[in-house]
This record gives C-alpha cells, structure tokens and sequence, in this order.
C-alpha cells in the first residue's frame, strides 16, 4: 500500500508530464518562459584552412602519341670485302707504232765479209793469188792489192775458194800466218775444165792475214778464169770473240 501511495504521487507533480529521463545527473532545461525575452549572438569567425590531403591514385593510359622526326645519321662503317675479280674485258684497239729506234753501234761493228773473184789467169807461184773482182767488200778487209784478208775482228771465221782448173793441174793451199792451213788438188784432164773448191772454219786473232796461194813453184798453177769462167774467194766472220 505503501508503494502505490508513492506512484500516485509522482503523478500528481505538475510539469513533469512523460519526462521521465529527468533525474540527479541531467541538468533542469530552462523554463520556455523564460527564452522568449533573448538576444541572437554575433556570428564566429571562419575557420583556418585544413591541411593539404593525400596525392590521388594514377590515371590511366594515354592514347599512343604521333611519330617522331628521324635521327641524325650515323657514322661511316667500315670497309667491306673485296668481291670476286671480274670477267676479263675484250681486247683493245691496237696503240700507234712507236717511233723509229737509233741504229745500234754493235751491229756494224761486228761485220767482217768479203767475195771477190780472179780476172786474169796470169797468177804467180808462191805469192799470194790477188782477186781483184770485187763481189763484195764493204769493210774493206779484204786487201785487193795483196790478195790478203786482214782480221779486225778477233772470232770465227768461214773461208771459201771455187777454183776452175784449165790447162794445168791445180794445187793451192790457204793460207794463215805464213802456214798452209788447207790443201786443195785438182788433175787436169785434156781439153776439159775442172772445178776444184775448199771450205774451213778457222779462228783468227786481230791482225792475222788469210789468203789463197799456188803451191809449189808453179807446175800446178791452172788456177783459171775467163768471161764465162770464175774462179773466186770469200770468207766472213761467223761469231766475234765475246771476251
Ligand atoms: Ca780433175
């Protein structure tokens, strides 16, 4: 009975009504009688500015850009290998003829020749048979006055003699520094003519005389010649001494 009695009279207190969060702690809210007579309050100041927040997340992907201009050019390579030689070309056209060249001394100098031929048939034993039809004699070493060939040119040489035989037999010899080097005989027959020759190579130093010689003390002298009949004598040099 008692605490029934104490509801009713919490109940029964004006101004309380449903409030029934009202207690010790909570602080007694102003009577509404009591605001209506106040004054509004001048505003604050605004704030300061926050602090600058976090970078953002990247974005994504561009679209691709253009071209770039082309560089500048590099440096000079190296040399190459040398390639496979060619095909060898067609032959050319042929060059003009050089001139005319100086004539050599040697070629003159090495000659030595001579051909010569008998003119009368009036020839002396034991001295030489002198040929005064001259074939040929350029170098002049053929000595027509004494029927001697005289060497200027030390080396070989090649000696010649056709000898027509008439009226008598024929026996001569040639001749080389006072020595019957050759011997040639021939045995006439009656009323014909022969022909007797002789040919050898021999050596001669400078200076040394050749020549054509009846040989005995003229029983063999048919050494002949006539307008249609020669008897002649020729030698020339085969090769000069080198040294
Ligand atoms: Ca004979």
């Amino acid at each position: 009975m008692l605490l029934l009695g104490a509801v009713l009279l919490l109940l029964a207190l004006p101004g309380h009504g449903l409030e029934t969060t009202e207690g010790p702690g909570v602080p007694h809210p102003l009577p509404k009688g009591a605001c209506a007579g106040w004054m509004v309050g001048i505003p604050g100041h605004p704030g300061h500015n926050g602090i600058p927040g976090r970078d953002g997340r990247d974005g994504a992907h561009g679209e691709k850009g253009e071209k770039g201009d082309p560089g500048l050019a590099g440096l000079k390579g190296d040399t190459g290998e040398t390639g496979v030689t060619g095909i060898e070309g067609p032959r050319g056209f042929p060059g003009i003829p050089g001139r005319k060249g100086e004539p050599g001394e040697s070629a003159y100098v090495y000659r030595s020749a001579f051909s010569v031929g008998l003119e009368t048939r009036s020839t002396v034993p034991n001295v030489p048979i002198r040929f005064t039809k001259i074939f040929y004699n350029q170098q002049n070493h053929y000595d027509s006055t004494t029927g001697k060939f005289h060497c200027n040119i030390p080396g070989l040489y090649y000696f010649s003699y056709h000898i027509t035989v008439y009226l008598q037999d024929v026996k001569v010899s040639l001749y080389k520094r006072d020595k019957a080097v050759l011997f040639t005989y021939d045995k006439y027959q009656d009323k014909n003519v022969d022909q007797a020759s002789g040919s050898v190579l021999l050596h001669l130093e400078k200076g040394e005389e050749v020549w054509l010689q009846v040989y005995g003390d003229g029983e063999n002298n048919g050494v002949y010649a006539d307008n249609i009949n020669d008897s002649t004598f020729t030698g020339f040099l085969l090769y000069h001494d080198t040294e």
